[in-house]
Order: structure tokens, then sequence, then C-alpha cells
């Protein structure tokens, strides 16, 4: 990955380099924390934005709030060092990562009293899939692993733990040849992939599951609001692995792998195996709506200038 110059650890911008914790760090043992993933977006016509900042860090007090952690700092102040952080290391689009986690002073599962940190860091990140993936669609495999079930962990919540799941799968997927874990629930419908939200398209009709056992992907409620202006019908319903193998487009949605095709599912071409006129027209629509283009969605920007 590429540095950057500063990070942002408990109010105060340090070094890259000495943004650093102890050994004992209690999220490090436990994995009790959570975690934010957004995108700065440089505009057609210059000026940079933050897409959906509010959402994100609304999200990041909500995960905090299921888990028992209280955040030591208001809303306002981790929307500006958001902000701040782009800002001060220079970067015009990036990824920005906020971690809320618990530090070190006791050990034990019930030494949740251990001071509650933050840190905000930036870096740049281009297309979490890859360019190709973008451009002609990624191949997923059914996932070995489930999706937790609603009462293993919490599935609103965006916890650091909870990607452990995630982690399995998407280094299973990579391992067998495909580029993404699909990932079913555990009732055996589809629930989403290991770091993206999963739709399909059948007669022209979207369909992508509930929010029972998915993350509430930001990106997916965008994308659902857009496809609803461009006057396509869309639908949240479970559906089951061979109804996306017989879908006409297969698409998966994320902060980090924006509006991305999906070519093939175990071995099955999806459609034509090339991305659908659907996925084609939203991933144009998101890319405009998020460069500043459409006045409509401007109210989905944080300036950073
Ligand atoms: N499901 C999961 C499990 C998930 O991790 C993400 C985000 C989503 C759905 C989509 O949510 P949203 O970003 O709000 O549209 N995954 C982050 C993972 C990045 C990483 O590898 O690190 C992300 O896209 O930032």
């Amino acid at each position: 990955m590429e540095k950057t110059q500063y990070i942002w650890l408990d109010g105060q911008f340090v070094p890259w380099d000495q943004a650093q914790v102890h050994v004992l760090t209690h999220t490090l043992h436990y994995g009790l924390g959570v975690f934010e993933g957004i995108r700065c977006y440089e505009g057609t016509k210059g000026g940079a934005w933050i897409f959906r900042l509010p959402e994100h860090i609304e999200r990041l007090f909500s995960s905090a709030h299921i888990l028992g952690i209280e955040i030591p700092f208001p809303r306002s102040a981790i929307e500006a060092a958001c902000v701040e952080s782009i800002r001060i290391n220079r970067l015009r689009a990036g990824y920005i990562r906020p971690l809320v986690f618990l530090g070190d002073g006791e050990m034990g599962l019930a030494a949740v009293q251990n001071p509650v940190r933050v840190a905000i860091a930036v870096w740049p990140w281009g297309a979490y899939l890859g360019d190709e993936g973008v451009r002609h669609g990624v191949r997923l495999k059914t996932s070995s692993f489930q999706r937790m079930h609603v009462n293993t962990f919490m599935t609103k919540a965006k916890a650091v733990g909870n990607y452990v799941n995630s982690i399995l799968a998407a280094i299973e997927a990579r391992k067998a040849g495909y580029d993404e874990a699909m990932m079913l629930d555990t009732e055996g419908f589809v629930a989403e992939c290991s770091g993206e939200n999963l739709f399909i398209v059948r007669r022209g009709v979207v369909k992508t599951p509930p929010l029972t056992s998915v993350l509430e992907g930001i990106t997916r409620a965008s994308v659902l609001t857009l496809l609803d202006s461009m006057a396509v019908r869309c639908v949240e319903e479970r559906f089951t692995r061979d109804e996306a193998y017989i879908a006409d487009e297969v698409f998966m949605t994320g902060t980090a792998a924006e509006v991305t095709p999906v070519r093939e599912i175990d071995g099955r071409l999806i459609g034509s195996g090339m991305p659908g006129p659907i996925t084609r027209a939203l991933q144009e629509r998101f890319r405009a709506v998020v460069c500043g283009e459409v006045e409509q969605y401007r109210h989905w920007l944080t300036p950073v200038d």
C-alpha cells in the first residue's frame, strides 16, 4: 500500500510510522472493535468529495453501540477528522479507514473498560478487484464458509472480529483461482460476498438479499436509489445460488469495490459472460455521481476543500 504522511490517532495527527500500539492492545487479542471504509473522489471539474461521510460515521457509531463501545469523540469531530485527514495528506482521491479499538491496560474478556481509542488513516486505493474486474467482470465461487448466523456475530455491526469469517472465505476463493467468494447464510440462501453486497438481474428486475444477515451497505443503499431513478425495478428478497447462476446479470457493490460486474459463478457464465446493460449503466451513473457530475446527488458529497 502507498503510505501517506499523517494518521489521526486519538485526537491528533502523528507521522504515519509513529501511529503504533502496544502488543497487549485488547482488540488485537479478542477482535472487539469497529471500523469504516469510506472513499474520497476527485471531481471531474475539480474539487474533491467524500462520498456519504455522515452515513458512514453514523454506521461507525451504530456498530460501536451494538458492541457496547463508547466512542470518546462526538460524531462531528470524527467527520471533521476524516476531512482533515484527506486535506493534510494532500490526497484528492483515496480511501479513509476509521478504526475504533480497545487499548491496553487489563487483559481478559471482561476488560472492556480499557481506553477506547480511535485512528483514522487514509491512502490511495484503486480498483479493489483490479481494473480488469471493473471492465470485464470477476469470477465468484460459492464459499464453504457460511455468513455468520444473526446471533453468532452481530451482522449490523461492521466489527473487526466479523472479518475473520470474510478472510476465510476470501482466501479460500482466491486459492481456488477465483476472484471473490459468494457467501450463503445459515439457511442456505445467498447473503453477500466477503466484502461486498451482491445483486442479480433477471428479466429486467434487480434483486438483492434483505438486510437480515448482510452488512447494511451504504453503496447498496445508494445503488438502490440510483436504480430507482433509472426506472429499474428493485426487490429485496432472498434467492438461491442457482437463481444467481441463471441471472442475466450479477454485480457486487461496496465502498472499495464500487460497482463490480460478475461474469462467472462456480464455473457457470452469467448471461453472455460479459457485464450486462443494467450493470454498465449503473457503473456509469455511479461514477458520474461520485465525481460530482449529478446535481441531484450532490448532497451525498462532503467537500474536502
Ligand atoms: N458487506 C461486507 C461484508 C463488507 O465488508 C462491505 C464493505 C460491504 C458489504 C459493502 O458496504 P459499503 O462499503 O457500506 O457499501 N467492505 C469494505 C471492505 C474493504 C476491505 O477489504 O478492507 C469496504 O468496501 O470498504
